[in-house]
């Protein structure tokens, strides 16, 4: 981070420091810092009087923690940071070893009510997050706008898109922080694109409110974020099931095909979601009685069936005085709908035809909407699908109600005010998602809603799960995946999907059949295609493509256990499922410049220990390079060492020969296969094949031990529970640890720790397999007993009996 600016002519100023942080005025704009934990700061700028001190995003509990700090001269220290302010209100945020980690370029510069913040870039700054942004994965050199839009057929150069998530992750030499920008205007941020010496970002209006989070570890910044805004809570496991969508099933027969052919193909599915035509002439919170007559009984037969349904219920109610429609009548007599500025409701066009919107940000409007679900509730729907949120209206060219719309906020913690809808559009979509969410908890208490939103804003993870919206059926799209749901994932939204197939156009046999593959690693694995296009389920292309993509369906069912105990982690310390390298390996470059600025970005991991690799140009036929992260790595599909210390292993002769030194593979594309390594030292959690999550696995829980060179670390872990209500937070968890040593000789000894937590696992035995292990002996010892060993897949592994117990198993 470059040098100190030389700042304008010094304007005389006050700092004071205050036991948690300073305040500090100059030309009549005062700054105020906080320390709200050792490595936190808030920091807000104001010309006359403080904004109000609330929020949409933050938790209140975080906002207003405070920490002592010590005073310095014009600055303060906490134990972790060091904040100084120069003339002119200049701003340095220094680590305790004195790197400058954020420095303003500048005084704030106002236009009216608009106000632009700057900070200086260092030649080697990086930037990620801000959503699902479409671009690559680093941020640098480009600029956004944030403003919830409805982008049917958004390209990757298009912006703004659906959602506003106004957070991002800076790095430098390996130091990694990151700052939320809370304000709900239309804000801007640019990442050294009109000047590659600056970043800034700024609003049309609002208050200058953000927060400034220390890693130095990426994975701690991740924490912080959580810590700020709240995690994602987990979803139910059906939902990490592969689930089939499109714009839409109709009649109800066809949806009842689907779902059989699914079972009768051995498509291993869970989730099945009906789009806007199941509705009576586009109403949500209807069903259209010709389409769809047995509605309660078709939802029963699918639960038979082991499908959970998802059903779409927009936020738009139809405008429809005295014709028996309830959610308008109660809205109307409620007063839940957002007005014009001279006070009468106001309509605008979506599906429905004429339509009003609730008022979102009201509690008591928020607590109205959530009784609409009770309905589909009683039926027994699964999920809810809030689309249409940013909120999108049809006919005017914003895509977007006027900006004068009258939204009111009465909510506890905030003013009782109103607002145009300038502040309260990039909200909307949140609170329509915390409407649905809260409303479903109380219908059911104590069972986990799933809801996906389309539009939200930062914090929005705590409501909801969100898809990229209507991307495209192109091999771009298909590798913009990555970048996108890894940012996403960067921004607080973990459970994250893009339409499999994609949802404008008709996908060609190849494309649809690598998105397939590719999507059973992403953490939402949806497909989905809009109205008109040819039908995507996975059986339309014929038999030899149906069954590569089953195959890869199928490997997600037998990483469920995996991809669970993934889940879990987000929603306890926010780390993304999905993740870029530089999460787990912010070292692999000597000066720290993140990995993935080599891959592209092309590469994601699913957890700590998987890597995927698909083509970084997926309709190239060209081989490409694939760089592993330091240390050992195997590959999944064999179980064999990759890079230079796996050359004699690999398959292909014509890979082998152009194995590259430095953990750098060619490798040859191939359409049935996406190629995906794990980390030497993981312990990956393995099941049989099931149909469904509803289905209990049969034979032992796999632990398959990925071993390392000696001395490396080697360690895993196991979270279930019983995947769908909410007694897992009252402590009715399994968990455990499971770590491994090699011996001088060889041999290699698994360790697992006490299960903890009440809940009872479904399955009574457990097998450890070691995959490259020297020799395989034909005994092991479990705590000292012998135990045979046996192979599978070639894999030599133990099976034994769960123990409330410690174990320990040597293979000699
Ligand atoms: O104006 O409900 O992004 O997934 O299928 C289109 C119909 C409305 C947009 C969503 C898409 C959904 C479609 N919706």
């Amino acid at each position: 981070m470059a040098a100190l600016l030389s700042p304008q002519a010094a304007i005389a100023q006050q700092v004071h420091v205050t036991s948690n942080g300073l305040t500090a005025t100059a030309n009549g704009v005062t700054l105020e810092v906080t320390a709200l934990e050792q490595d936190k700061l808030r920091i807000r700028e104001w010309r006359t009087t403080p904004p109000e001190d609330a929020s949409w995003a933050v938790l209140p509990a975080s906002r207003t923690s405070r920490i002592p700090v010590s005073a310095d001269t014009n600055g303060f220290h906490t134990q972790q940071l060091a904040v100084q302010v120069g003339d002119n209100l200049h701003l340095i945020i220094r680590d305790r070893d004195g790197h400058i980690l954020q420095e303003d370029a500048g005084p704030t510069v106002w236009r009216g009510d608009s106000f632009r913040v700057y900070k200086q870039r260092g030649e080697n700054e990086h930037f990620f997050g801000l959503g699902d942004k479409p671009g690559p994965l680093d941020r640098t050199g480009q600029a956004f706008t944030l403003w919830n839009t409805d982008s049917f057929g958004w390209q990757e150069s298009t912006d703004p898109i659906y959602k506003s998530i106004p957070f991002f992750l800076g790095e430098e030499g390996g130091r990694y922080f990151g700052v939320l920008f809370d304000n709900t205007w239309r804000t801007w941020f640019d990442f050294g694109r009109e000047n590659d010496a600056e970043y800034s970002f700024g609003s049309q209006d609002g208050p200058i409110d953000y927060y400034f989070l220390y890693g130095p570890e990426p994975r701690s910044v991740m924490a912080a974020y959580a810590w700020l805004t709240g995690p994602a809570p987990l979803p139910p496991l059906w939902s990490f099931g592969f689930q089939q969508s499109r714009y839409s099933y109709s009649p109800e027969s066809q949806l009842m095909d689907v779902a059989s052919r699914l079972r009768k193909d051995k498509i291993p599915a869970d989730a099945l979601w009906l789009d806007i035509d199941f509705q009576k002439d586009n109403m949500p919170f209807t069903v259209d009685p010709r389409r769809f007559p047995n509605f309660p009984e078709m939802v029963s037969q699918l639960a038979r069936d082991h499908f959970h349904l998802i059903v779409i219920a927009d936020l738009h109610i139809a405008h429809k005085p005295n014709a028996d429609y309830a959610p308008f009548d109660t809205g109307t007599a409620g007063d839940h709908f957002v007005k014009n500025p001279d006070g009468t409701p106001y309509i605008g066009p979506v599906w429905p035809g004429p339509s009003v919107f609730p008022d979102f940000t009201r509690q008591q409007t928020r607590q109205w909407f959530g009784t609409l679900y009770k309905d589909f509730v009683h039926d027994g729907v699964s999920g809810f699908w809030d689309d249409m949120n940013e909120p999108a209206v049809f006919r005017y060219p914003s895509k977007t109600m006027p900006l004068d719309v009258q939204h009111r906020i009465d909510e506890p913690g905030f003013a009782t005010r109103t607002m145009s809808h300038r502040e309260a559009h990039n909200i909307f979509g949140m609170q329509n998602s915390r409407a649905t969410y809260d409303g479903v908890l109380t219908l059911r208490p104590n069972e986990r809603p799933y809801v996906m939103t389309r539009a939200s804003y930062a914090g929005g993870q705590r409501y909801a799960v969100t898809w990229t919206g209507d991307n495209s059926s192109t091999w771009n799209h298909l590798r913009m995946t990555i970048p996108q749901l890894v940012n996403l994932g960067l921004s607080g939204f973990s459970f994250a999907g893009a339409d499999v197939g994609g949802f404008a156009g008709s996908p060609p046999a190849d494309l649809l059949t690598k998105w397939l593959e590719v999507a059973a690693f992403q953490p939402i694995d949806r497909d989905h295609s809009a109205k008109g296009t040819r039908m995507h389920e996975p059986w339309v292309d014929g038999p030899e493509h149906e069954a590569m993509r089953r195959r890869y369906i199928e490997e997600r069912y037998r990483l469920l256990p995996y991809i669970y105990t993934v889940a879990e982690e987000t929603s306890r310390d926010g780390m993304p499922m999905m993740r870029p390298l530089f999460m787990e390996f912010p070292h692999a470059a000597n000066d720290g410049t993140p990995m993935d600025l080599a891959t592209g970005g092309a590469e994601f991991l699913l957890g700590p220990n998987l890597l995927i690799a698909p083509n970084p140009s997926p309709e190239e036929v060209a081989p490409y390079e694939l760089h592993l992260p330091p240390g050992r790595w195997y590959d999944y599909w064999t179980g064999t060492q990759a890079g230079t210390a796996g050359k004699a292993q690999a398959r292909d002769a014509e890979v082998r020969d152009t194995l590259l030194q430095n953990q750098q593979i060619l490798l040859k594309p191939e359409l049935a296969t996406v190629p995906v390594y794990v980390r030497g030292g993981a312990i990956l959690p393995l099941q049989s094949l099931v149909q469904s999550t509803d289905e209990t696995p049969k034979g032992p829980l796999t632990l398959r031990v990925y071993v390392p060179a000696q001395n490396q670390p080697c360690e895993g872990s196991l979270y279930a529970d019983d995947g769908h209500s909410l007694n897992y937070r009252r402590g009715d968890y399994f968990r455990i640890k499971a770590s491994c040593e090699v011996a001088a000789d060889g041999a290699v000894t698994v360790t697992l720790s006490a299960p903890e937590g009440s809940y009872r696992l479904q399955w009574e035995s457990i097998r450890v397999e070691l995959a490259g292990s020297a020799h395989t002996p034909a005994k092991a010892t479990i705590d000292g007993k012998d135990f045979p060993v046996s192979e599978n897949n070639h894999l030599p592994g133990v099976t034994f009996a769960r123990s409330a117990k410690p174990t320990r198993i040597t293979f000699p």
